[in-house]
């Protein structure tokens, strides 16, 4: 195995930057990045990191012994200062000592190659990271901190143990010892339905982090851009008096409650014959279809053009919301859910608990206990189907060299799970999508 180093952290200046080494020797080479200063295992030391004999940071650094480190070999980790300039000296002081660039996800593929973690595990380090909230962070660590597999290796034994029965059967039946009675389909009939039960508690990534679009839309000027900006805590939009000021579509994130957000903001809508204006204006239309929820703003009480926006939403919620209340009157009469100021910043508690609830999708964490992929769902629907062949042969006497081959390939779906069993392109599938350091 190369000795591989990357950047942990986004290539983005910031308070500190995180890089990972990992492979056999690096202790040795770390030595001349450190100008021999001694070092600990598994205590944090503050060193300085030369390059070419030039100081280059001096850095928090953990050194961790093989095998009890993430990868497994040894490795180190060191906490510099976030700027790009120091990123890129310790990017040449390691290039210069013979280390390796990591390809994404090496780390994680070798505590896995190292028996650190289960494949499935492995899986769940990316979910977990690219989860978007509480839920998905919930779930993704029910797999990856080894619960999900030790179920899958408790089914995996029951199996053996029922196969073991079938086969003490064939071969020793013609000596007047029963190993299999009745008993065994009702075995195999509670095992299944523990299946069904464990698989009914995974969900599948791609429900979980569907990430949830909302979209404002309005007539010009009645302040879309600066209800986004109010709804994200920071001028994001432009805001101006001249109508038609938002001509493309500005787009950010927003967390709040432990959801997350892609929150849009769009081109007010008129008629015009300004063709910039215009085009921005259809892109803001077309857009609803994409939206999992739509926020009008608006700041005259016309039910007229309410209606309209709402019927252009069709299947997509919609909230409509009356804007500038500290210019205007309140205007009653059931035809706005809420009432705003993005001036003021009143009635937003409202507004955010309104777009909270508004989403027609969205999953419990009490539902579930899982995040899984098709991978495993595939695998899980290959066990099912097998566990009903297997019955199915029981009830209908088949021969049980049939029932027992059916029983170890159940068995092997299970270990493909978890990654007893694994081909070098399934690896490369699982692997080549995770980010570098990772
Ligand atoms: N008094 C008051 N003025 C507001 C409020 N919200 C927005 N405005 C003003 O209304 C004008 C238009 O605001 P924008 O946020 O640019 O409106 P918009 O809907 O994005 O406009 P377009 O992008 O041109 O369609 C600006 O002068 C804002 O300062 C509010 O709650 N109260
Ligand atoms: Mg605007």
């Amino acid at each position: 195995m190369s000795t591989v180093f990357a950047l942990a952290t986004p290539p983005a200046k910031s308070a500190i930057c995180v890089f990972r080494v990992s492979g056999p020797g690096c202790h040795k080479h770390l030595k001349k990045l450190i100008k021999n200063k001694g070092f600990n295992i598994g205590q944090f030391h503050v060193r300085g990191f030369f390059y070419n004999d030039v100081l280059i940071d001096k850095a928090g650094l953990v050194v961790f012994k093989g095998p009890n480190s993430y990868t497994g070999e040894d490795s180190f980790e060191v906490y510099a200062h976030g700027s790009l300039g120091v990123m890129s000296s310790f990017i040449k002081s390691f290039k210069g000592v013979g280390f390796e660039e990591a390809v994404g996800g090496e780390f994680t593929k070798r505590a896995f190659l190292n028996n650190k973690i289960s494949l499935n595990e492995a899986e769940s380090v990316a979910d977990l990271i690219d989860s978007v909230d509480e839920v998905g962070v919930t779930l993704s660590g029910g797999s990856l901190f080894g619960e999900m597999s030790k179920n899958i290796v408790v089914f995996a034994d029951e199996l053996d143990q029922i196969r073991v029965r079938v086969e003490a059967e064939i071969d020793f039946s013609d000596e007047g010892q029963e190993y299999m009675d009745e008993s065994i389909v009702n075995d195999i009939n509670k095992l299944k339905n523990r299946f069904d039960l464990f698989v009914g508690g995974c969900v599948n990534k791609k429900v979980c982090s569907q990430k949830n679009n909302v979209l404002l839309v309005g007539p010009v000027n009645s302040g879309k851009s600066s209800v986004f900006n109010r709804l994200l805590g920071f001028e994001r939009a432009l805001v101006s008096s001249v109508p038609g000021t938002t001509r493309d579509i500005v787009s950010s994130e927003l967390f709040y409650e432990s959801s997350s957000f892609s929150i849009f903001d769009s081109a007010g809508v008129r008629n015009t014959s300004d063709v910039v204006e215009k085009a921005g204006i259809e892109l803001s239309l077309s857009e609803i279809n994409q939206a999992d929820l739509v926020i009008g703003v608006f700041e005259e009480n016309d039910v007229v053009l309410i209606k309209k926006f709402k019927g252009l939403c069709g299947d997509v919620p919609f909230i409509s919301v009356q804007n500038k209340i500290d210019i205007s009157p309140l205007f009653d009469g059931g035809v706005f859910d809420c009432c705003v100021s993005a001036k003021t910043g009143e009635g937003f508690d409202v507004l955010k608990g309104l777009i909270v609830s508004g989403f027609k999708k969205g999953i419990k964490k009490e539902d579930y206990k899982y995040i899984v992929r098709d991978r495993h769902e595939n695998l899980f629907k290959s066990v099912v189907g097998v566990l009903d062949q297997v019955l199915n042969s029981l009830n209908t006497g088949e021969s049980l060299e049939l029932v027992a081959e059916d029983l170890k390939i159940a068995r092997s779906f299970l270990d493909e799970l978890v990654g007893r069993k694994f081909s070098d392109s399934l690896l490369g599938d699982i692997f080549n999508n995770y980010c570098i350091g990772k």
